[in-house]
């Protein structure tokens, strides 16, 4: 009696409870999970599909949290691309960190000049008020600049991984709003990223494609990231230092689920590894109608991982 009117109370407060099965976000298209662990609590920020898109019709970022993995709050849209004065179109692929009690939101977006970079929102809260402190890009280093990864490293340097089709990387100040140093490369080899299956060029001869996210385990540097060719998997490459040489592991997912891009998010929670990504999962999905889902990773004892299949889509 007591969940049913605590049920009711929170539907009235527009609070509802998500089903915990993949897809996991069932009331919403979403896209390219950024968790985040603060506290006892898991915060997944998203992108968002509109319905029945036919493109990448995204305009704003969503936010979900679970206390267990099972029941998921959806706290609606926490920032917007015109929460950006110099943003015209494309809320993209999210990251999302913590620093000394302030919560950053990385989001690519397409200026008003047509051209894609990187900015970033702060806010007191996990939950908002996210609000752009320097009125333009973090970064506008190419129309490469997509799908933001940012990691803290044990000694408290911050980076930002992004990029497609290579993948950049800069050192952030502890600001977390300004970088430091210059934007580099990691070079986009066969050693790197393996040799791309099928069709290549110059511009893309790997699996390199986008949405890096790096991970530390036992002193390993993982890079994952969505693999080419289109329709995507998921790859991953290690490393021995968070600025390479990287090298290739192979595919952790293949391509799977009905939608022809992916997008990986790796975090720690209550002692178990979950590895967040996206398919067309929902009814009505579709590549541009995509739907996150979420399962527990585990390492082999030599740190690589097994493939894992889709559990959805
Ligand atoms: O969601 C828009 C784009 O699709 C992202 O930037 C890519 O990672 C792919 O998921």
């Amino acid at each position: 009696r007591h969940f049913f009117n605590l049920s009711i109370l929170l539907i009235f407060l527009g609070i509802s409870f998500l089903n915990a099965q993949n897809p996991i976000i069932q009331t919403s298209y979403t896209a390219d999970p950024a968790p985040m662990v603060y506290g006892d609590k898991l915060y997944l920020y998203t992108s968002h599909d509109e319905d029945n898109s036919t493109w990448f019709t995204m305009d704003d970022w969503r936010l979900y949290t679970t206390d267990d993995m099972v029941n998921w709050t959806d706290h609606g849209a926490v920032l917007e691309y015109t929460d950006f004065d110099w943003g015209l179109k494309n809320a993209w692929a999210p990251a999302a960190i913590e620093r000394d009690g302030k919560f950053y939101l990385y989001v690519p977006i397409t200026d008003r000049n047509n051209q894609n970079g990187i900015g970033v929102a702060v806010a007191n809260s996990p939950y908002g008020l996210f609000i752009d402190p320097l009125g333009k890009p973090l970064v506008s280093e190419s129309n490469a600049d997509i799908d933001p990864a940012v990691f803290i490293d044990d000694d408290g340097q911050a980076y930002m991984f992004w990029g497609n089709p290579v993948c950049y990387f800069v050192k952030l100040n502890d600001d977390m709003i300004s970088t430091e140093g210059e934007i580099q490369q990691i070079p986009n080899t066969i050693e790197a990223f393996g040799e791309r299956e099928g069709e290549k060029n110059d511009r893309r001869p790997t699996t390199y494609e986008e949405g890096p996210w790096v991970y530390k385990h036992n002193d390993i540097y993982y890079l994952f990231f969505a693999a080419g060719p289109i329709p995507e998997h998921i790859g991953y490459s290690t490393s021995k230092s968070i600025t390479g040489p990287w090298k290739y592991q192979g595919k952790l997912m293949p391509t799977q689920g009905g939608s022809f891009t992916n997008h990986p998010g790796i975090v720690d929670y209550k002692g178990k590894i979950y590895f967040f990504y996206h398919n067309a999962g929902l009814p009505g999905g579709s590549g541009f109608n995509r739907s996150v889902c979420v399962q527990e990773l585990k390492f082999n004892d030599d740190g690589t991982i097994e493939q894992m299949n889709m559990t959805s889509g």
